[in-house]
């Protein structure tokens, strides 16, 4: 039931984007000599603060930029995005920019794009496909890396450990970029230490009460956890209400590193709930705008654009948080 009416309102929603569509083809076609340009942008959800500093962004900088931005919220579903992304299509937007919820599956919707003379942008996550020329580029952060510092952090710090150390993870949306890619970054870091072992691993979907959720169970079968490892802020802070809820301390008697370093998760590590943080930075907007334009005005641009991060320990987060953007 709740599945067919999240694919109505899907379609109401691609609906509504078609009915307030900027007008015919040609139209907006001005946009390389220096007119106003249309962006048709499909948005994950708002599953996280990160999203949400995200979508802020993203909408400030359009506004800065002079784009005329078309968004679209798809509520965490893959078919939301594809019947949105058709509908830019239809409207005849300048560009296409989405951030896809998964990795797979996106080969025809993208190829209706192509067909259409449309280009594509990814932003923050990345997609698998085996066509060529489907999108111009990627913009975002290397998961992997970000994965293998989370890694990095718990082998210094249980370097001396005399014998076997639990790790937990919580996982990010399943199939999604930075699920698979900081899943295998982690690993790969950990992996240098046998007693270093994940001893169960589960998806919170990047959310808060996801993470919660799954780490009451983890407490509950798992007597003995020694670090989390959170894929995002949102089902860290999950973790630490479960872990004080069970009666422990989070980041003493269970040690947490996570990713994202939103102003919530920087508090919590400032308050010493959280021991280690990976930034992954969500303000891609004005980058996006920039890179929008150009390949609108069919200037080549780089096919991959990492942008930069940086780690946080306690008394790192302490003195970045009052300047903290998001
Ligand atoms: O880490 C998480 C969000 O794709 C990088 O998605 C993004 C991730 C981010 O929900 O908080």
């Amino acid at each position: 039931m709740n599945r067919v009416l999240t694919a109505m309102l899907g379609i109401a929603t691609a609906g509504v984007l078609a009915a307030c569509g900027s007008g015919p083809a040609g139209q907006s076609g001005d946009a390389a000599g220096g007119e106003q340009i249309t962006m048709g942008f499909s948005q994950v959800g708002a599953e996280s603060g990160w999203r949400t500093a995200n979508t802020t962004s993203i909408q400030d900088a359009a506004k800065e930029a002079g784009v005329d931005l078309k968004f679209s919220d798809a509520n965490g579903k893959q078919e939301n995005q594809i019947s949105a992304i058709r509908s830019f299509i239809q409207q005849r937007v300048d560009v296409i920019a989405f951030s896809p919820v998964v990795r797979t599956g996106w080969d025809a919707v993208l190829l209706e794009a192509k067909n259409a003379g449309i280009p594509v942008i990814l932003t923050d996550r990345a997609v698998d496909t085996s066509e060529p020329d489907v999108y111009k580029t990627f913009i975002g952060a290397d998961f992997v890396q970000e994965g293998q510092w989370a890694g990095d952090w718990v082998v210094k710090e249980f370097a001396a450990a005399p014998g076997p150390v639990n790790i937990v993870q919580l996982e990010g949306t399943t199939g999604s970029d930075p699920a698979l890619e900081r899943t295998s970054g982690f690993a790969k870091a950990i992996g240098v230490n046998p007693n270093l072992k994940v001893i169960a691993s589960q998806t919170g979907d990047f959310t808060r009460s996801g993470g919660k959720q799954v780490m009451e169970a983890f407490l509950k079968a798992h007597p003995d956890i020694d670090v989390v490892f959170a894929q995002n802020d949102d089902m860290g802070l999950g973790a630490v209400e479960a872990i004080e809820a069970a009666g422990k301390k989070p980041g003493t008697d269970i040690k947490i590193v996570a990713i994202d370093a939103t102003h919530d998760g920087m508090q919590a590590t400032a308050d010493g709930k959280f021991n280690f943080l990976v930034e992954c930075n969500p303000l891609l907007g004005p980058q996006l705008m920039d890179i929008a334009k150009k390949v609108v005005a069919g200037e080549s641009v780089p096919n991959r654009i990492v942008t930069p991060d940086q780690t946080f320990d306690q008394a790192q987060a302490a003195a970045a948080l009052p300047e903290r953007k998001y």
